[in-house]
């Protein structure tokens, strides 16, 4: 593919799709394209000294506190006309589908082209309100390609939306989330010492949608039925944090809980959760599940909530476990912990495998560019019909 001048924007605080538009935009530097990262602020992950960064600021008003589509919008327009864009990549649904319509409203043919990659509560949230569906709907017919991580995501857009994505798979980078047991002392450390027959962790934004309420019985259990009782380390920030922290104590197991912050630097990150036994993702939906991807790429079987997209990335008794309900969450952690070494270390290895040969860098950005070819045709040879 000819060398392209690229935007892609993202929202840098909410978690995953800030992390996957990232990975994106250095690949695709990587590759030999020009690239600029558009957000309200710079991305934590976003290392690259190749990848520009421009930061979308709110207008200079008392009514406009925080960047809106309006000011994403006026930003890719002036950014275009200094510079023009070939194509913008924008992820996440709200409010950018908003902005990506202003756009061709605004620059019309002498624009870039537009491609959309929807990641979960832009649709299973604001798809399902009514009021938000009809408009969404409307911007996104303004873009020329949109795609989703997931089979059930593109479903969910297609019910919601009325238009047709294209699957887009999350990748993860094996060469820092792999197994590796270097970070176990400092999980130790982080636990001051307190050793246990088995250590868990979990990683999210704490938002009510992750369900990480559960996770307090889960080891309330635990700490009692293991061997050599077993630990939680958790790791990220978020309205639900404190509430899990009070539960924990009420329950008597405050001890056995570890709050750390996120790790902006992703070796950190995978480091920590290499150090672990089993990663807890309990959230009430899930499109895709990235966190649970990186744990399976470091050889951490993840036990789930067979919800959204987590059957496609987890695949039930091969790499980890999926429930039904919370309250089977308890049982099948035993299952998988109690199993004997051998067959652990079996799932260990299947995960690290599978998540290297399915959900490999390269090839989520094969796909990627394929769909950029795609916007881009579709673009510059607009139907008439
Ligand atoms: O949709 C969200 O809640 C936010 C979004 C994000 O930016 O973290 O998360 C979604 O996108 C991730 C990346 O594609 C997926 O791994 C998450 O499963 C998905 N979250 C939900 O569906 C709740």
């Amino acid at each position: 593919m000819s060398r392209l001048e690229i935007g892609v924007v993202c929202l840098a605080s909410l978690g995953g799709s800030g992390t996957v538009a990232v990975e994106l935009a250095q690949e695709l530097a990587a590759r030999g394209h020009r690239v600029t990262v558009l957000a309200e602020a710079r991305p934590p992950r976003l290392r690259d000294a190749n990848v520009d960064f421009a930061q979308v600021v709110a207008p200079e008003h008392p009514l406009f506190a925080q960047p809106d589509a309006l000011a994403l919008a006026a930003t890719l327009i002036a950014r275009h006309r200094e510079r023009p864009f070939d194509l913008v990549h924008l992820h996440y649904g709200v409010p950018h589908a908003v902005a990506a319509h202003l756009v061709r409203e605004a620059l019309g043919a002498s624009g870039p082209a537009l491609v959309l990659t929807l990641h979960g509560t832009d649709v299973t949230t604001f798809g399902a309100d009514a009021r938000y569906a009809s408009v969404i709907a409307a911007c996104l017919r303004s873009v020329d390609a949109i795609t989703t991580p997931s089979a059930f995501l593109q479903r969910a857009t297609q019910q919601a939306f009325d238009v047709a994505p294209v699957v887009v798979p999350n990748s993860v980078d094996p060469a820092i989330f792999r197994p590796d047991a270097a970070g176990r002392a400092r999980v130790d450390e982080i636990f001051g010492g307190r050793r246990a027959g088995a250590t868990l962790v979990h990683v999210s934004n704490f938002r009510p949608v992750k369900q990480t309420r559960a996770l307090v019985p889960l080891m309330q259990h635990l700490t009692r039925s293991l061997r050599g009782g077993a630990r939680l380390l958790l790791v990220g920030d978020g309205p639900e944090r404190e509430r899990v922290e009070a539960d924990a104590r009420a329950a008597g197991i405050g001890d056995a809980l570890r709050f750390v912050a996120p790790a902006d630097d992703p070796a950190t990150l995978a480091s920590w959760i290499a150090a672990c036994d089993l990663f807890v993702l309990p959230s009430e939906i899930e499109s895709f599940g990235l966190a649970a991807l990186e744990a399976l790429a470091c050889g951490v079987p993840v036990l789930a909530t067979r919800v959204g997209g987590l059957p496609e990335v987890v695949r039930d008794g091969a790499t980890g476990m999926l429930v039904d309900a919370l309250d089977a969450l308890p049982a099948a952690a035993e299952t998988v912990l109690r199993a004997p070494a051998g067959a652990r270390t079996a799932m260990s290895i299947a995960a690290a495998r599978d998540a290297r040969e399915r959900f490999s860098p390269g090839a989520t950005t094969d796909a990627y560019e394929a769909v950029h070819r795609r916007a881009l045709g579709a673009f510059r040879n607009p139907r008439s019909d």
